[in-house]
């Protein structure tokens, strides 16, 4: 049976379990302890980092990786558009949702959850992202066109790609306008089984999620401010809390991957 490293909050790995769950493939959840993690995650997932997963002899990590592999390997039920075009396009949605989209949102959950900086500083760049926010709505709206879903006529990797972020947004009250075309996407999308079993998941983990912030604060588990995380906060105006965060050890950088001789 395949097993899935999870953490019920992570729209990488909730785009994983989507695959999973629309396939009606078979799979064990583990979540493992990101703070101070075991061994045998390491040599499963290099870069300390969920979603990752072990299908018999193949272990992976990555969740874009992971989700073509599952398209390729058990392709019955097939989640990518069949025209080269329209699985570019979806290759896009992906690209732009994982990096700018999720460092937009990681950066606000900084302040929202992990209380990063207050008073003007905190106004200011959740101000700016609010500004970026709408920038990617409109965006997406653009991508979305006249189409049913992101994927074309239906739901598929495409939509996959983008539910989590949305879904996340919708929660900071940053969803897409009442009555627009993203708007009736996200109401169809939002009821898909697979995805409603991803929240199902993460309400009941939410309760460790909050205990986390402490172990955050604590230097236990600093943040992993990478690529367009880091990006987004130096030009937002928050080279000062990356500079304290990584003093206090609150915050960390990327790392290389782990491995052993
Ligand atoms: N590029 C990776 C990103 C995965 C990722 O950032 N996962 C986060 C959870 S959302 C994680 O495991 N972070 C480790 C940590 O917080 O210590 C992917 O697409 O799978």
């Amino acid at each position: 049976m395949i097993t899935l490293y999870d953490n019920a909050m992570s729209p990488f790995a909730q785009k994983v379990k989507m695959v999973l769950h629309e396939k009606g493939i078979a799979f064990k959840r583990v979540t493992p302890d990101l703070a101070s993690p075991e061994k045998d995650f390491l040599d499963v997932s290099p870069l300390r980092e969920v979603p990752a997963l072990v299908d018999g002899d193949v272990s992976l990590f990555e969740s874009t990786i992971i989700t073509e592999y599952l398209e390729e390997q058990y392709p019955q039920i097939a989640l990518m558009p069949r025209t080269p075009v329209d699985r570019a396009r979806v290759r896009l949605l992906q690209s732009i949702c994982d990096s700018q989209l999720e460092a937009i949102i990681f950066g606000m959950t900084e302040f929202i959850a992990f209380k990063r900086a207050d008073g003007d500083v905190a106004a200011s760049m959740l101000g700016k992202a609010k500004a970026d926010i709408k920038h990617l709505l409109g965006w997406l709206e653009s991508q979305l066109g006249t189409r049913a879903f992101f994927n074309g006529d239906a739901f598929g990797m495409g939509d996959i790609a983008v539910l989590p972020y949305m879904s996340t947004l919708a929660l900071y009250k940053l969803g897409p306008a009442e009555g627009s075309s993203l708007d009736h996407w996200f109401k169809k999308a939002k009821a898909q089984p697979s995805f409603q079993r991803c929240i199902e998941d993460s309400k009941t983990e939410v309760g460790a999620f909050k205990e986390s912030v402490a172990r955050v604060y604590s230097g236990l588990w600093p943040r992993q401010y990478r690529n367009h995380r880091l990006d987004w906060f130096l030009r937002s105006g928050g080279f000062d809390i990356v500079a304290d965060g990584y003093a206090k050890s609150t915050i960390r950088f990327s790392q290389l991957p782990f491995y052993t001789h």
